[in-house]
């Protein structure tokens, strides 16, 4: 596989981490002979689509406030966003959440088919450990693969889809949605932030003030998500078509009503902008974007 080294100098600069990280990922999916033409024109199709790439900037974010050059970060941030493209292909599949739309087009399976969505899934989180274990500094590496595998996994990624599911929500209270969603979206935010600042050389003081900043900023990205679904600006701007509503899904709007879920983002963001506080002006970048996020469905 090339090196995903950039031609674009990265820079404490939103847009310009943007063009870095489209640009790495777009190398990161150039296939050899064995890859069928379908499947990787269908992996392309999956990740380089119109998406927020929140979770590979948390990545490069957290990697500058540690200290770090955030180029040695730029194979992580792909291989984030990479399980997560495959995470959304295989929630949309008419065996969990059924939906045609995403991103403002049709679903992979909808453009290609179920099979291909199935091993598109498949190939990404393959190639997003690949890209860790040939591409991090030796010194780095493993650890990374070890704390990506834990966060898509089991107990975290997969683990909280699965309870979301099997859906037994009759007298669910907020502590189980946050439990579901800790897992389900939490664990990903987490591991952005912690793969930034190991590969900044952060000890553990550092990863536990970013662990603290990814956890509540990805319960109130959750929470706002729920909100958007409310307001119904998910569908407007095409981001989602979203089943869930039909499906009765639980969201904090519907347990908690909308302005305790306003408040409760008001306070998580604090909570986020406080955990990284003790870095000083490298987390300006972090604080600004817990800013944005707080504001996103007003
Ligand atoms: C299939 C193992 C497996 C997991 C699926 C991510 C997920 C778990 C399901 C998606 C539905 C969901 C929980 C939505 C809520 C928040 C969320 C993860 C939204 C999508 O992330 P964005 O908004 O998407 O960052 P873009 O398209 O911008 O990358």
């Amino acid at each position: 596989m090339a090196t995903l080294e950039s031609s674009v100098t990265l820079q404490a600069d939103g847009q310009t981490d943007l063009d870095a990280i489209d640009q790495a990922l777009d190398r990161s999916l150039r296939f050899g002979a064995g890859c069928p033409e379908r499947l990787g024109e269908a992996m392309r199709y999956v990740v380089l689509g119109p998406g927020k790439r929140l979770r590979p900037r948390l990545v490069l974010m957290a990697c500058r406030a540690c200290g770090g050059d955030a180029a040695t970060a730029l194979p992580a941030a792909c291989a984030v966003e990479l399980i997560h493209a495959y995470s959304l292909a295989h929630d949309d599949l008419p065996a969990m959440d059924d939906d045609d739309l995403r991103r403002g087009r049709p679903t992979c399976h909808v453009q290609f088919d179920e099979a291909t969505a199935v091993l598109v899934g498949d190939a990404l989180q393959a190639r997003a450990f690949e890209l860790l274990a040939t591409q991090l500094p030796a010194e780095h590496a493993g650890r990374c693969c070890g704390e990506l595998a834990r966060a898509a996994g089991a107990e975290k990624l997969v683990g909280g889809q699965s309870a979301d599911l099997s859906g037994a929500f009759d007298g669910a209270t907020v502590d189980d949605l946050r439990a579901i969603h800790a897992r389900k979206t939490g664990a990903m935010f987490i591991v952005s932030l912690r793969l930034g600042a190991i590969l900044a050389g952060a000890g553990e003081e550092r990863l536990y003030q970013v662990t603290e900043y990814a956890r509540a900023l990805g319960l109130a990205f959750q929470v706002t998500d729920d909100l958007l679904d409310v307001s119904g600006s998910q569908q407007a701007v095409g981001k989602r078509l979203g089943k869930d509503a039909d499906r009765g899904k639980l969201t904090y709007p519907k347990l908690l009503g909308v302005d305790a879920s306003r408040r409760l983002v008001d306070e998580l963001i604090d909570a986020a902008v406080a955990a990284v506080a003790p870095l000083g002006d490298t987390a300006g970048p972090l604080v600004d974007l817990a800013r944005k996020l707080q504001n996103r469905d007003r």
